[in-house]
């Protein structure tokens, strides 16, 4: 009985031993929900760590984790517009890495990398634009919109929906494209005559386009490759890049500042840089372009060579003071309208 006991005892604590060895991740995700989900599935399957994970926009999560900044709660936050990864690095609230993966990456990832001294990298690419539900406009017999101009015509008076740029990182990005396509004091006349236009300003960036598809909004600004996903789902949704040109992001990745677990947050850095892991991808409907190079764009993503894509500067953009002073002039020139 005693050596049973023993016997039971000792395999007990090998049992615990072993899932202690797993480990575990607090993984803060910034991508649609369905990626998120396989990514943690994923990487549970691969290295038997258990993820706790949250899905937050781009603004939210910077905002979340410069609060959580003396009691850091995440360990790796994974994906979102690359601005705010920037501003975090700035801001000494996440860690420096150098994946053993960098040598796979494409050029602009990176250079994401370098701009924030190897705080964040690059994990993916998009090109902003809106993408409009092609039967309500045709019911409602308004003209396709294809230039940013177009959007603040008196004929899509209550037609046109985004996010707010505190929370999303899609609006932001839309904010600082619109700047550096038409300079600062055209793109707030331009901000403040959308205004007029827009039924709502969501949290999160992708939610107009999925409005647009559910016939509650005609046109919805987002990164083309949202508005592919729902096409390819089956709605009446149709993508367009603007004719004046376009901004995009750097979906980026950052290891938070102080992790409380560190090992595990480099592990799953380097499994998220994996050629076959961005490779997945494509089979829960995200269409960005993947940062390692041995990882072939889904075919339905847009192709970026053939889309008008302007030089955006993310130094400047993804500055601490750049960012929090556009974000207030937004609040206070068009949202207090
Ligand atoms: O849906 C995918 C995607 O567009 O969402 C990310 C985005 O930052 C999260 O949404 P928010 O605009 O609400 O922050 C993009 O990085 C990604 O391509």
């Amino acid at each position: 009985m005693k050596t049973l006991l023993t016997t039971s005892a000792l395999a007990l604590l090998a049992l615990a031993g072993t899932a202690q060895a797993a480990g575990k991740l607090t993984l803060y995700c910034s991508p649609q929900e369905e990626w998120c989900q396989l990514m943690v599935t994923e990487f549970t399957k691969a290295t038997g760590i258990e993820v706790a994970m949250t899905r937050k926009s781009s603004g939210e999560t910077y905002a979340q984790i410069l609060a959580e900044k003396d009691n850091p709660k995440g360990d790796v936050w994974w994906g979102g517009t690359g601005d705010p990864h920037l501003q975090a690095a700035e801001e000494g609230l996440t860690e420096e890495y150098a994946s053993p993966l960098m040598d796979e990456l494409h050029d602009w990832a990176k250079n994401q990398h370098d701009a924030a001294g190897g705080r964040t990298v690059g994990i993916y690419a998009g090109a902003l634009g809106f993408g409009y539900n092609t039967e309500l406009l045709a019911e409602k017999g308004l003209t396709e919109p294809s230039c940013w101009e177009d959007l603040v015509k008196e004929d899509y008076r209550g037609e046109v929906q985004m996010a707010n740029p505190n929370s999303s990182g899609t609006a932001y990005t839309t904010l600082a494209t619109v700047v550096q396509v038409m300079g600062e004091d055209a793109a707030f006349d331009w901000l403040r005559a959308l205004h007029q236009n827009i039924n709502q300003y969501t949290k999160s960036g992708s939610a107009p386009i999925k409005a647009a598809a559910r016939g509650e909004t005609t046109i919805g600004i987002v990164f083309q490759h949202d508005a592919v996903t729902q096409r390819v789902g089956g709605f009446p949704i149709k993508p367009m890049s603007p004719c004046e040109g376009t901004g995009y992001e750097i979906g980026s990745m950052s290891i938070i500042k102080d992790a409380r677990n560190m090992e595990e947050a480099k592990q799953f850095y380097d499994f998220a840089l994996r050629a076959d892991i961005q490779a997945m991808a494509g089979s829960v409907g995200a269409y960005q372009v993947p940062s390692n190079m041995g990882a072939a764009p889904p075919p339905e993503a847009p192709k970026l060579e053939d889309i008008k894509l302007i030089d955006y500067d993310f130094k400047k953009y993804g500055s601490s003071d750049e960012r929090t002073r556009l974000l207030s002039k937004w609040d206070k020139e068009v949202n207090a309208q």
